[in-house]
């Protein structure tokens, strides 16, 4: 019935050769990229799945029974913005639509996280560097630092300069994604809050937390093709691991020392909220999909939660896209609109991926949450010209280019650090680096790129603003990131420019 796109971390992939400190894993060739960044994932919502947006901003106290009267089943309710999910035939959604208190009622979407590929560092990426010195690593076991030429292009060691770590450590970021690696070397420690609200509210990991990213259970819909929250998961027969929110978090908050990447913000705290589902159906031809998507619900309640907790960030590597002028998105946008509106009330500054689909988004059609005026929309830049210097490998000044795959328009904010290909190729130096879970469930590093990469730039900066300015309002800090950043061009491309953390924390 309905299908929305869902870019998250775009994330091209190679099989990473084997290389040694002479010749390093950015010789990987990544050649199925730009195949990668035509994916233009869509699923169909499970069908009989709706959305309910109250009039009055809050919910009605019978809305249980509005429900059941109506012949629905109610999943989720969510008071604060006044918006529930229920489950229902279209009589159902119908007879709720007239209800005098109802405003819209429409399709709950599901929003789908693509395959993720990645450029995974080889087992010997960085042995033996302690010879050739630690390219300035904030501590010797970083030694994967001479990488990170995001951290250093947006200026981040010299805020780290000025922000001491337990400042730093006042402020928690909630990450809404597919779980964090809370006992990942580089992140351990700093995940200081573990939700799932995602349907499938399974635990796991080393401390059995909320929020840790193994899928062992999923939405069937073969089995229910109608399916509920009712109906419950299905166990899998092997979990899948899924790193996108772990390297997202990484790049936020991966510690100075313990493993061997550094974050933009490393001080800083990170509350997990779990918003995807992993789900499976078998297609016409015969072709069983397993994969990882998010349901609207999970991720307004996530919201709600991270907002009413009083976290500072609220960063969403994820979205999809909606059609203004169609009747059957209404209930989405209100939906998050008001609960964007409710976190920047509550003081936290939403921080959203532009989407990869290398598309305008003026128009009627929005990508959203992203497109929302009181979330920062994140397109991803890039360099083309990174070669190795003193402290690693570093964008030469006035080499910023706009990533092929990002999405851009009138409502763009600001631009950060997402990777690319460069002009000898698809190399990995020109990617984002930070922590990932691999297959086996271990913890590891990967290159990626995507909007989904950029984003956490600007929600670590937000928290670092934060640090230094605890009074300020969410909108404030959302306009002194604009303010701060560096001016290098297109609005539609890069909105107010390349985030600067330098300029933002002096
Ligand atoms: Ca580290
Ligand atoms: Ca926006």
């Amino acid at each position: 019935m309905i299908r929305k796109n869902l870019m998250l971390g775009v994330s091209a992939l190679a099989i990473a050769g084997c290389s040694g400190a002479a010749e390093r894993s950015e010789e990987t060739s990544l050649a199925v990229r730009s195949e990668a960044l035509s994916v233009s994932s869509r699923h169909e919502t499970a069908r009989s799945r709706y959305v309910l947006v109250f009039k009055g901003e809050t919910t009605p106290p019978d809305l249980m029974e509005r429900v059941s009267n109506a012949g629905g089943t109610l999943s989720l309710r969510i008071d604060e913005i006044g918006v529930a999910t229920a489950k229902g035939d279209e009589k159902f959604a119908a007879r709720m639509a007239k209800d005098p208190d109802v405003l819209a009622v429409g399709p709950e979407f599901f929003d789908e996280l693509p395959a993720t590929m990645e450029v995974a560092l080889s087992e010997t990426e960085g042995a033996g560097l302690e010879a050739q010195g630690t390219y300035l690593a904030p501590a010797p076991e970083d030694n994967l630092y001479y990488y990170h030429w995001n951290v250093r292009r947006i200026g981040a060691p010299a805020a780290w300069a000025r922000i001491p770590a337990e400042a730093q450590r006042q402020v928690t970021v909630a990450v809404l994604d597919t779980g964090v690696m809370d006992d990942h070397p580089d992140l351990l420690g700093q995940v200081v809050d573990s939700v799932a609200t995602n349907y499938c509210q399974e635990t796991g990991g080393t401390f059995g937390s909320a929020a840790y990213p193994i899928y062992r259970t999923f939405i069937d819909f073969d089995a229910y093709p109608e399916w509920d929250v009712e109906d419950g998961c299905s166990v899998a027969e092997r979990p899948s691991y899924e790193g996108h929110g772990t390297h997202v978090a990484g790049t936020i908050a991966a510690k100075v020392g313990g493993g061997r990447v550094v974050g933009v913000a490393p001080g800083v705290g990170i509350a997990a909220y779990k918003v995807f589902d992993r789900y499976r159906y078998t297609t016409e031809s015969g072709v069983v999909v397993d994969r990882i998507g998010a349901f609207s619900g999970p991720q307004l309640a996530a919201i709600v939660d991270a907002a009413n907790k009083g976290y500072d960030v609220i960063s969403m590597s994820l979205g999809g896209t909606y059609d203004r002028s169609d009747k059957d998105d209404t209930a989405a946008w209100v939906a998050r609109d008001r609960v964007a509106k409710y976190a920047n009330r509550k003081g936290s500054v939403m921080v959203a991926s532009a989407g990869n689909s290398g598309q305008g988004s003026n128009g009627t059609v929005a990508h959203l949450p992203s497109d929302l005026p009181t979330v920062i929309s994140v397109s991803a830049s890039n360099s083309n010209n990174i070669p190795l210097g003193p402290e690693g490998y570093d964008a030469v000044p006035g080499s910023d280019t706009f990533a092929s795959y990002s999405n851009y328009g009138a409502s763009t904010d600001i631009a950060a650090p997402g990777g690319d290909c460069g002009p000898e190729g698809c190399y990995a130096k020109y990617f984002i680096l930070s922590t990932i879970v691999r297959a086996d469930g271990s913890a590891w590093y990967g290159f990626q790129a995507g909007t989904s990469m950029a984003t956490p730039h600007v929600s670590a900066v937000a928290a670092l603003i934060r640090a230094q300015h605890p009074e300020w309002t969410a909108g404030e800090v959302r306009e002194h990131l604009k303010a701060t950043a560096d001016k290098v061009g297109d609005r539609q491309l890069f909105g107010h420019g390349i985030l600067n953390a330098d300029v933002a924390t002096r």
